[in-house]
């Protein structure tokens, strides 16, 4: 049993078509409705508008990413309630058409978050980069978060100051709007004040905090996606650790049985992004798909490569820190013992070749995903050959 490979398509606005994301070889894409504002209901008929539309394109249409968690159900203030009432009925619309998982995250105010989303990798590919030292010298000279100091080293501070005197306007300007990217999907990207703003409201929400809005939540979701026959997948948070004071309670091995074990079913589950959680040294990617592999519902494969100090880049699929054959070996017993094909998307990849030309979401350019698509399935093909 071979997993189910798909792309993630943002949508009739995205620059890669169905028609490219079928010639890659995909059976199906991963997409959401992103013009609907994160707090509203789905309607069945736009969730059928858009399936019909993969559909006509020789695609299918069965994991969504994402169902948007808003900030108010993060916070438990405002609107949550209704909120998470409407979060029910968009998956009870969901279900009704046809979707099997819902991916989701739990991050504060920012999904993913890079210094850099051209780096320009050896070969001449381009690459999303996280900066350690520039995220620094962004965050206490160019944001001038209050507070921020007590985050970093002082050695670390001396060292951003450094790189933030010695880059020229455009660099600065350059790491400033690529760290401000905004969400994946969206164009728009937040200003200063606006940014400043949004981390207030999360005074007095600590991790602990956060955790327990999280777990309030699947108490009140799980139940219905269970009933409906739908499986919830949350993504990791990226980079897998606190950021701009901001809490972060989906970054370790820890967290992922916590949060499996705080609500358990099988519509509980997990969206295992390599990527993501390989961007820590502890996280121990095989061994943690060997423990969590009954809940795992969708993959996000992709490989990073980090350094001691802190940076990390997106290698190619095979290359980087985890050992990718050793992700689809045990992906492989857990499809094998389960005996299902879980869906997996290669995630992000080089911007590369005639694509170096286009404009596309960072990390979502074509023939990148489709290198590491390839490479990914090729690896399946020859565990599976040889275990026939
Ligand atoms: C994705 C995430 O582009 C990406 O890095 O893996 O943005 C992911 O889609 C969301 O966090 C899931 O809610
Ligand atoms: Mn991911």
């Amino acid at each position: 049993m071979l997993m189910h490979q798909t792309m993630r398509w943002y949508g009739p606005k995205d620059p890669v078509s169905l028609s490219d994301i079928l010639q890659s070889g995909c059976e199906g894409v991963v997409t959401a409705l992103h013009q609907i504002p994160v707090g509203d209901i789905w309607p069945v008929e736009a969730i059928m508008e858009r399936r019909q539309l993969v559909e006509s394109g020789g695609l299918t249409w069965t994991v969504v990413e994402s169902l948007p968690v808003s900030e108010d159900i993060k916070k438990n203030s405002g609107d949550y309630l209704l909120h998470i009432e409407n979060y029910k009925q968009s998956l009870r619309n969901l279900a009704t058409c046809g979707i099997k998982v819902v991916t989701y995250n739990f991050m504060p105010i920012l999904d993913w978050m890079r210094t850099d989303v051209s780096y320009t990798m050896k070969d001449g590919s381009k690459a999303l980069y996280f900066e350690r030292l520039a995220f620094i010298a962004f965050d206490l000279y160019m944001l001038k978060r209050p507070g921020a100091e007590k985050d970093y080293t002082a050695v670390e501070i001396k060292n951003a100051k450094d790189k933030f005197d010695s880059m020229s306007a455009e660099e600065k300007e350059r790491i400033f709007s690529n760290t401000l990217m905004g969400l994946p999907g969206s164009v728009v990207s937040f200003t200063p004040e606006q940014i400043l703003a949004a981390l207030k409201t999360y005074e007095g929400i600590d991790a602990q905090k956060l955790k327990k809005h999280l777990f309030s939540f699947l108490e009140q979701v799980v139940p219905i996606a269970e009933a409906c026959g739908l499986k919830m997948a949350i993504h990791p948070d990226d980079p897998p650790y606190p950021i701009l004071g901001l809490p972060r309670v989906v970054s370790t091995e820890q967290d992922a049985a916590e949060i499996i074990n705080a609500v358990p079913s099988v519509a509980n589950g997990l969206c295992f992004c390599t990527g993501s959680y390989g961007a820590r040294k502890d996280n121990d990617i095989p061994a943690m798909l060997k423990r969590f592999g009954d809940q795992v519902h969708f993959l996000h494969l992709r490989n990073t490569k980090r350094d001691e100090e802190g940076n990390f880049y997106e290698a190619d699929h095979l290359a980087g820190d985890t050992d990718m054959y050793e992700v689809v070996k045990e992906i492989f017993n857990i499809q094998k013992r389960r005996n299902i094909s879980i869906p997996m998307r290669p995630d992000h990849g080089h911007q590369m070749l005639d694509d170096l030309k286009k404009v596309t979401y960072p990390g979502y350019s074509a023939i990148g995903r489709l290198r590491g698509l390839a490479e990914l399935r090729g690896v399946e093909y020859a565990i599976s050959k040889s275990n026939s």
